[in-house]
Order: structure tokens, then C-alpha cells, then sequence
């Protein structure tokens, strides 16, 4: 079982997918807390768990005219400074049970917590691509960064992803090979000893248990990149689609959702008031600039209040226009309306470019289940 050597998970994780381990906490975990605790951040693998010695690990950096550079994990560690991000990390499949209620998809089933937020620390890819002899002359003919893992199928085929070069290169990119998460060397489901991080990417490009960087004319001719976690219209079937005819997606359109109350939840009319929580994200480094949250289904709004910080921490610190890589924790409480016996709660999000969440499921549908972002709908009843 090529599985036998994967690591321990926490048990309060709901398991989508076993072997590969495919896993999300569950909703409430992720709003009590900005920072989600490592054993609690949602694992998406692919494949087997690759067991890596750091201490004879090395990393492959080709493409760049004049060789390879290798590194060990202590070169990354003390040739290069060390930085650290907060990023949230989304698989495109974040929310995709949504769509496969309206009509089927393919993919595993997640619900809402395929979302998570990490502080990550490690060398900046640019600042490796520099010591790699990369440079104005290797712009003119490069145009992504490929990246390859250590975990293989039974073929020995790697998990394999690229992001465009100036995402790579750009001194606003903040992309990290990162060794620690929340300050702690990386778990092994996260990619220990090092993953990419690329903050304000689909999970998908994140690759861990990075093992070759390589500077290339062409993306990642992975399956992962090319046939998969792509984006198609809602008329586009499995006998139509070609999925040459679209981009491979990077950056992430706006999203939010309610993480308490539950779907199905009771309230008690005596409470009198009712509080709601969740997140919202954007890819691009866009940030959040709204959340309004319903209870009617949205015929009326609220605007909630938004938190980039864990209680009794300092707030992160505002980030420059366009590295906006964080989630925002968003809260509303208000007076149970006195006629309802039921509530509709809804939640949007509204980012710095006024990007806007759709209101239904349907416009967006599309057969992989990808990019779900509709408003968030949750009904809760009310007990007299
Ligand atoms: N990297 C490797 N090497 N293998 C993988 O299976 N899965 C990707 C990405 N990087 C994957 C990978 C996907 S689809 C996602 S969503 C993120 O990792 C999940 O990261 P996490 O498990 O740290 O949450
Ligand atoms: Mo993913």
C-alpha cells in the first residue's frame, strides 16, 4: 500500500477521500480562528505522501542557460533571506458540492472548507531565480515557471503545475519556497520539506514536496495544468469539451461563505438575536473591501464587520494595494426579525476591483465543478 506511510491526520477532519488523502475541517473551525491551526488547514493530495530525508533533499533549478543550480534545504535556508507571508490557500474545487446539487459534477465532493489561511516562511522564488542566473535575457524567451513534486504515481509520473513568469519574478509576486508554516517546519501533508507558495493562486500551483523549478517558453504539460482545473460554460458536456480551448486558472475570483450557524441549524427566538460568521477571499492579492449578509434570502442587507487578525492579536498589518493575499474573517449580529420562522442567511463579498459574487448556482455551473462562488445560502429555523 503506497499509502502506508502517510502521516497521522486530526480526527475532527471530514474525510472527502482517504487514499489520497482528501480532507476539510469542519466550517466553524475555520472563523475561530485568522490563523488556522496546521492539523485543521484542509489537505488536498493527489497522491501518496512522499517521504523526503531533509537531510539529503535537494532542489533542481533548470531552464536558465549556464546549468542547473542545486540547493540542499540548509542552502535555502541560509543562502537566502528568510520571508513570510500570510496567504489563504482555496482549492478550485472549494464549494463544489453546490454545483453538484444542481447538476452533476466530477470531482470530489467538497463543501465549504477546502479554504484555509497560513502564515508561511521561506526564500522568495525570485531571489532564487536571480541566483539561477536568471535575467532580463532569459525574460525575452521565458514565460512560466514550471514546478514539480516528489510524489508519483505508479508510473512515476510527477504531480506537475507552472505559473506565469512575472508572478515569479515580480517583487509584488511574494512567491516563497516555503520550509515553515505557521512557524513550524512544514507538516508532511503540506510539503514537507518545501513547497511553492503563490499567494493569491488556485491550491493547485502550490506544488509541494517541490522538487524541480524549471524556467520554460511553455507551461506545465501536466495533466493537472492541461486537462484539468480549467474553467467551461455551463452548456459545455464531456462530449463537447476541449479543454486546449481554455486557460488553465491562477488567480481565483472573489468568494465568501458562512461558516456559522450551520445549514439546518435551531435558534432559539429567546436568544433574540442571531450571529453570523464566515470568510471572504479574493484571488489576485485583491482584497476585500465588503461583506453584506442577508437573512431574508436577500431581499434586505447588512454590511458585517471584517477581521484580519486572531482576537487579542495586533491586525495584520494593511497590506500594499494588490498583495491583499489574506482572508478576511467577517461577523454580523443582529435582532431576529419578529415575523420569520425561518431565515434565509446569504453572504457576498466585494473585493477592491468592486468584483461581485453571482446570486445563483446555475449561470456558473460548469462539469469539473470548479470555481463555485456563488452567494452562500444557509437556512436556519427559528423555535419559539
Ligand atoms: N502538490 C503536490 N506535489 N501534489 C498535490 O497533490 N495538490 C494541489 C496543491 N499542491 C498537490 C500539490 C492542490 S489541488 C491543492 S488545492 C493544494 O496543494 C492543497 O494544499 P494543502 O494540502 O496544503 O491544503
Ligand atoms: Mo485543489
Amino acid at each position: 500500500d503506497p499509502y502506508a506511510s502517510d502521516p497521522e491526520r486530526h480526527p475532527v477532519l471530514r474525510i472527502n477521500n482517504l487514499k489520497p488523502f482528501n480532507a476539510e475541517p469542519p466550517p466553524e473551525i475555520l472563523s475561530d480562528s485568522y490563523i488556522t491551526p496546521s492539523a485543521f488547514f484542509f489537505k488536498r493530495n493527489h497522491l501518496p505522501v512522499p517521504q523526503v530525508d531533509p537531510a539529503s533533499y535537494q532542489l533542481h533549478v533548470e531552464g536558465i542557460p549556464g546549468g542547473v543550480l542545486t540547493l540542499s534545504l540548509e542552502d535555502l535556508k541560509t543562502q537566502f533571506p528568510k520571508h513570510t507571508v500570510t496567504a489563504t490557500l482555496q482549492c478550485a474545487g472549494n464549494r463544489r458540492s453546490e454545483m453538484n446539487s444542481v447538476k452533476q459534477v466530477k470531482g470530489l465532493n467538497w463543501g465549504i472548507a477546502a479554504i484555509s489561511n497560513a502564515t508561511w516562511s521561506g526564500a522568495k522564488l525570485r531571489d532564487v531565480l536571480l541566483a539561477a542566473g536568471y535575467g532580463p535575457d532569459v525574460a525575452q524567451w521565458a514565460h512560466h515557471v514550471q514546478f514539480e513534486g516528489l510524489d508519483k504515481d505508479v508510473t512515476g509520473t510527477t504531480y506537475g503545475a507552472s505559473i506565469p513568469l512575472n508572478k515569479a519574478v515580480s517583487e509584488e509576486g511574494d512567491v516563497l519556497l516555503a520550509y515553515e508554516m505557521n512557524g513550524e517546519e512544514l507538516p508532511a501533508d503540506h510539503g514537507f520539506p518545501v513547497r511553492v507558495v503563490v499567494p493569491g493562486t488556485v491550491g493547485a500551483r502550490n506544488v509541494k514536496w517541490l522538487g524541480r523549478i524549471i524556467v520554460s517558453k511553455d507551461e506545465s504539460s501536466s495533466h493537472w495544468q492541461q486537462n484539468d482545473y480549467k474553467g467551461f460554460s455551463p452548456g459545455t458536456d464531456w462530449d463537447t469539451v476541449d479543454f486546449k480551448s481554455a486557460p488553465a486558472i491562477q488567480e481565483l475570483p472573489v468568494q465568501s461563505a458562512v461558516t456559522t450557524p450551520a445549514d439546518g441549524a435551531v435558534i432559539d427566538r429567546s436568544a433574540g438575536e442571531v450571529t453570523v460568521k464566515g470568510y471572504a477571499w479574493s484571488g489576485g492579492g485583491r482584497e476585500v473591501v465588503r461583506v453584506d449578509v442577508s437573512l431574508d434570502g436577500g431581499k434586505t442587507w447588512q454590511v458585517a464587520q471584517l477581521r484580519a487578525n486572531d482576537k487579542g492579536q495586533p491586525p495584520e498589518p494593511p497590506r500594499p494595494p494588490g498583495r491583499a493575499w489574506a482572508w478576511k474573517l467577517w461577523e454580523l449580529t443582529a435582532p431576529l426579525p419578529p415575523d420569520a420562522q425561518e431565515l434565509e442567511i446569504v453572504c457576498k463579498a466585494v473585493d477592491n476591483s468592486y468584483n461581485m459574487q453571482p446570486d445563483t448556482v446555475p449561470p456558473i455551473w460548469n462539469l469539473r465543478g470548479v470555481l463555485s462562488n456563488a452567494w452562500h445560502r444557509v437556512k436556519v429555523t427559528i423555535k419559539e
